[in-house]
């Protein structure tokens, strides 16, 4: 038996993992597309037989789906994700869980009232296999204990629109939850820096920015928030530990010469980095759907409500030019592995 997925939200990352299921993930099929926009939920839907409806609720409420993906934008996911706990079937909800900690902390506790674990947030660098292998190196002591991690993140440029407090919340947000996964801590304050901007940044963006991120453990984590670099799209994290350093996101594949050149080439955006790492998200999130639950591995609706704080302590840094702590509510046991 097929795992029916609904899908809400056919935009960039919708039609992106509309196809992964279609074409990658076994043991799960679309049965059902929603987007406001008719039209691209009937393209999503395309060949692969699944119906298509403006209404997100229709699929939520849909007796023939057996799982969610939830990949419309964050503003609207609260009331989606109150819904799909209320039926009671296991969601893989994109980044952000919601775009503030207040609506976040609302569905933690709306997850904790239904006592299962159904939801995960789409962090998908922690199935990255070398974010992965970082994660074990510091997991094993193999570096000792961890004081430092410096992290760069680039994309080549940004859609119309993307704004300097984007760079916090939609961009910076992966570093809040790799900080904390990776060191096994949670985020105590962050200080925003900005040199001059990019000439090649949209007017008004302060781009680049430098985030200093403490954690409650003690070590500090620095992150060139870089989004108009103009050459590619790169995430690099180097951990710094009493006994060693470990790099990931290094440049590697075939180097390459040819015309006078030599060298490598770069991904031009985020579906290509991380495109197996999403691939083997979708994978363990279908087989632990078909067991009912969320995908123990998978970044819990707890950690989407500790990012959603931390990106606000962001914003607030950003604007005011001081160090901002973060406001966290206490985790409640049903979030404790
Ligand atoms: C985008 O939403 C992502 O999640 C990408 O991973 C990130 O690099 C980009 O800056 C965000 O806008």
């Amino acid at each position: 038996q097929q795992l029916r997925v609904g899908l809400v939200g056919a935009g960039k990352m919708g039609a992106d993992h509309a196809l992964r299921i279609h074409e990658r993930i076994s043991g799960a099929r679309l049965a059902a597309v929603a987007d406001p926009d008719l039209d691209r939920a009937q393209q999503v839907a395309g060949s692969s037989g699944a119906r298509a409806t403006a209404d997100a609720f229709e699929v939520i409420d849909d007796s023939d789906v057996d799982a969610l993906v939830i990949a419309s934008p964050g503003a609207v996911h609260e009331p989606l994700l109150l819904a799909a706990l209320e039926r009671g079937v296991p969601v893989l909800c994109e980044k952000p869980l919601t775009p503030d900690a207040k609506s976040s902390l609302r569905v933690v506790e709306a997850e904790e009232a239904r006592g299962e674990h159904l939801l995960q947030v789409g962090f998908m660098r922690r199935f990255d296999a070398e974010y992965g292998e970082l994660k074990r190196l510091l997991d094993a002591g193999e570096l000792g204990a961890p004081l430092m991690l410096h992290c760069v993140h680039r994309n080549a440029a940004t859609p119309p629109g993307f704004t300097s407090e984007m760079m916090i919340y939609d961009s910076v947000v992966h570093e809040f939850d790799t900080a904390r996964w990776l060191l096994g801590s949670e985020i105590a304050a962050v200080t925003v820096r900005a040199p001059k901007s990019s000439s090649a940044a949209p007017d008004g963006l302060l781009d680049p920015q430098l985030v200093t991120i403490e954690t409650t453990s003690g070590a500090l984590v620095d992150v060139e928030i870089f989004v108009n670099c103009g050459f590619g799209y790169q995430v690099r994290c180097e951990a710094v530990g009493e006994r060693g350093t470990a790099l990931i996101g290094a440049d590697g594949g075939p180097l390459v010469h040819r015309s006078g050149n030599w060298g490598g080439s770069i991904s031009d955006d985020f579906r290509d980095r991380f495109g197996a790492a999403f691939d083997r998200e979708f994978q363990r999130w279908a087989d632990a759907a078909h067991r009912g639950h969320a995908d123990p591995a998978a970044a819990t609706a707890w950690d989407g409500y500790a990012a959603a704080a931390a990106c606000e302590a962001g914003v607030q840094a950003q604007a005011t030019g001081t160090r901002a702590e973060v406001d966290l509510a206490e985790r409640p046991d049903f979030y404790i592995p």
